[in-house]
Formats: structure tokens, sequence, C-alpha cells
């Protein structure tokens, strides 16, 4: 069931997919829903290929559970898809972890409640419906506070019924049935690209821009950067956003090659212009932007962290590169002729940066042309859509998806 092995994020997120399909959805465990909702549970992948390694994981997940408030995590589950896939291993290492609960001086305080995908009770056979109520994706040790075990007990009448009922309830759904439901939980979603982002980030705000426009349907992964996922760190070393994960495993971790990647597939009014011709000039800007603007941008921006000069000779630097674009603007209006081009949706992103600064002074500045180029790209449909705010993913989440919908770039 685990091969070929899947990433962390992704076993958790298979993990999330059965408590709330099945361990929920399915009421197994009544008292599932509450610290789920409210984030109480731990979800830990072991990376243990060895049952010495699991019970030192063990130790250290009691040792977490112990010195943290229930309020902020109630129980644990601590997932081991490499140790102890055999159930009659695993059947015989619960009494091992018996044994170092009651050694360990742990027992009056936490119990180990065991789930496996080949979980068999004593005197079933192993298509018995029932045995899935202890059945999960993967082998997994469920660690509790007794004290949230005997509260939960006490919360409703007639807890010992609940095993005869989930044993009525699974009979009624059948063993085949619930194999397909539990087989489901490791399913891919159906495969989109996969976009990390973070949502100011002017990189990943012209690579959303040019992928919206282009009509591509994706899932969207809003990512804090001072704890970037680790899926996103496993498809690219780099750990900056925007990364592109394609359904075939290609990674594209630079926000231009998103871009081209994204209007080759669809460009409908010709950002890429006629023969791609407006590759190449867009390609002198956006080097000039990427590299000496953005230095000049970030020194402005953050000027009290370069004090060898004031932050207006840093916005002076700048102005270099603004008075070319706004000469530029004065020709046509747009930066490569009189439609937008990936040079305009390169760049803009960062002129509001540079805007956002003083906007006062970016306003009262002689840069009429660059103004109204700025504002039209502002104002547009395409910008307001791909500036909605997601909360920051984590595995399991249900997914952000960014359906294709045309919307005008601009009105400048
Ligand atoms: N050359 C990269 C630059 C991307 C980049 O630097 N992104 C910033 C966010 S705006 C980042 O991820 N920084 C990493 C960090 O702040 O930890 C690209 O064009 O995609």
């Amino acid at each position: 069931m685990t091969s070929p092995r899947p990433d962390t994020d992704t076993v958790v997120a298979h993990c999330r997919r059965w408590v709330e399909q099945l361990v929920i959805g399915l009421n197994l465990c009544p008292f599932a829903r509450k610290p789920y909702e409210n984030g109480q549970v731990r979800f830990v992948v072991s990376h243990a290929t060895q049952p010495e390694a699991l019970l030192e994981d063990l130790h250290r997940e009691l040792e977490t559970l112990r010195s943290t408030d229930p309020q902020e995590l109630d129980t644990t589950l601590l997932i081991h898809p490499q140790v102890l896939q055999d159930f009659l291993d695993y059947n015989d290492f619960l009494g091992v972890v018996d044994n170092f609960l009651e050694q360990g001086g742990y027992a009056d305080e936490f119990q180990v409640a065991s789930l496996h995908p080949d979980y068999r009770f004593a005197d079933t056979q192993p298509d018995d419906a029932e045995n899935y109520t202890n059945r999960s994706p993967y082998p997994l040790l469920h660690i509790l506070r007794e004290n949230s075990v005997t509260q939960a007990l006490g919360s409703i009448a007639h807890p010992e019924k609940i095993p005869e009922r989930n044993i009525r309830s699974l009979e009624k759904l059948g063993a085949a049935q619930l194999h397909e439901q539990l087989a489901g939980c490791l399913k891919s979603d159906p495969a989109l690209p996969v976009l990390y982002t973070f949502r100011r980030c002017p990189y990943a705000m012209r690579a959303r821009l040019a992928l919206k426009y282009s009509g591509i349907a994706l899932e969207l992964r809003e990512v804090d950067l001072k704890a970037v996922p680790e899926s996103l760190s496993q498809a690219s070393a780099k750990d900056t956003v925007p990364v592109l994960v394609l359904p075939d495993g290609k990674v594209i971790d630079e926000s231009l090659d998103i871009m081209l990647w994204a209007l080759r597939c669809n460009d409908p009014d010709g950002w890429l212009g006629e023969d791609e011709g407006h590759v190449l000039p867009a390609d002198r800007l956006l080097e000039m932007n990427d590299f000496s603007f953005k230095q000049d941008l970030d020194h402005y921006k953050y000027a009290e962290r370069y004090p060898e000069h004031t932050q207006q000779e840093y916005r002076a630097r700048g102005e270099e590169f603004l008075q070319e674009l706004d000469d530029l603007l004065g020709e046509h209006d747009f930066l490569l002729g009189d439609s937008v081009s990936l040079a305009d949706i390169g760049i803009f992103p960062f002129i509001r940066q540079f805007a956002l600064v003083d906007r006062d002074w970016f306003d009262s500045a002689p840069y009429r042309n660059l103004q109204r180029w700025l504002d039209g790209f502002l104002q547009s449909g395409l910008f307001t859509a791909v500036m909605l705010k997601h909360p920051v993913w984590k595995p399991g989440d249900a997914p952000v998806i960014q359906r294709p919908e045309y919307l005008p770039p601009g009105d400048g």
C-alpha cells in the first residue's frame, strides 16, 4: 500500500483524508471531530525503519504532549510508513509500547491506540468489515491523554456501546466498500499543476498573473516563507517562491520561466508577440528590473538596513529605471507597443512595490505615463483576481483551486 514511497506531506494528507472521511465521516470515533476541527491533533510522520527508532520517536512525542497544553495539542498520530508494515510484527510491537509506557512512567497519563492497514481483531477473518474500525492508510500509533479519554467517555451516554454500533454500521457498508474508501484516501487528486506562492511577492505575482491570464487550472498553495512546507523544499532546493510543480513532476522554479511556460500553453492576447517577437526586448527590460532595479528597490524600501546612503539616494538610483520606463510609455500605451506584453506583466509588480514605499511621493513624481500604466494594471480584474487572500497551506488542507476564466489584463 505504501509503494512508491510518498513524501511526508502526502502521507499526512492521506491520513487527514482518512480521519475526515472514515473516522469522522463514518462516525467511527464520536470524539474525533472536535479536536480535529480545533487543530488539536498532531500528525507526525516517523522516518524510522527499525522498531527501536520508532520507540525513540514515540518517546519524543510523549514528551511533546506532556509539555504542551492540551488546549493546544490534545492528541498525536505517529505515522510510521517504513516500519512494522506487517500486521503481526506491529501487533507484537504493541506489547513493547505498553511496557515502555509502564516503565517510562507514562502509563497513568497516556494510552496508545493501534491502527494499521491490515488490522485484524482476534477471532475475525481478514475480510470482516469490523476490522475497518482500526484500519488506517499507514501503520500508526495514536497517543491519547488519559484525561481526555475519561472526559470524552463521560460526555456521552453508554460509551460502551460504541464498538457494537461501529460493527453494525461497518457490516452494513461491507468490507468491499470500506476497502475502496480506505484505498481512496491514498489516491492523488486529479492531476493539476501546483503553484507555491506568496501573495505579496512580486515574482510570485507575475507568475500568478500569467497563469491566470493563460487560463490554466491549478492548485494554489500560499507559503509562509519562514516555514516552507517540506513538499516545496523537496521540489526545489531554492526555497523561494514561486515554484510550479507540473503533474508529470517537472518543476519550474523561476518566475520568468513560469510565465513563459504559461504563455506558451495559451496566449490569447499575444503577450509573447508575433513569433514570440516580444521575448528578446522584454528580456532586456526584465533583466534590468530583476537585477539592478530590484536591488535599488530593496535598498529604498529597507533603507534603515543599508545606512551607507540615505533613502532619497536609493530612491534616486531606482528612478533611473522609472525614467526609462516612463519614456517608453510616452511612445506607446505599453512597454513594447500598444498592447500588453510579458514585459509589462513581469515588471509592474515591482513598480507597484516601489510606489508603495511612499505613495504620496510617487503620485506627485513627474512619471505621468508610468502612473497611468501602473494604475491601469492595479485596477484590472486580472490583478484583483490574483491578489485574493488565501490561508497559508498545510498538507491535507482542502485545495485552493484556481479555475480558468478570462479577465482583462489592464485598461491602460
Ligand atoms: N529568481 C527568483 C526569485 C524569487 C524570490 O526571490 N522570491 C522571494 C520572495 S519575493 C523568496 O522566495 N525569498 C525567499 C525568502 O524570503 O526566504 C524568481 O524569479 O522566481
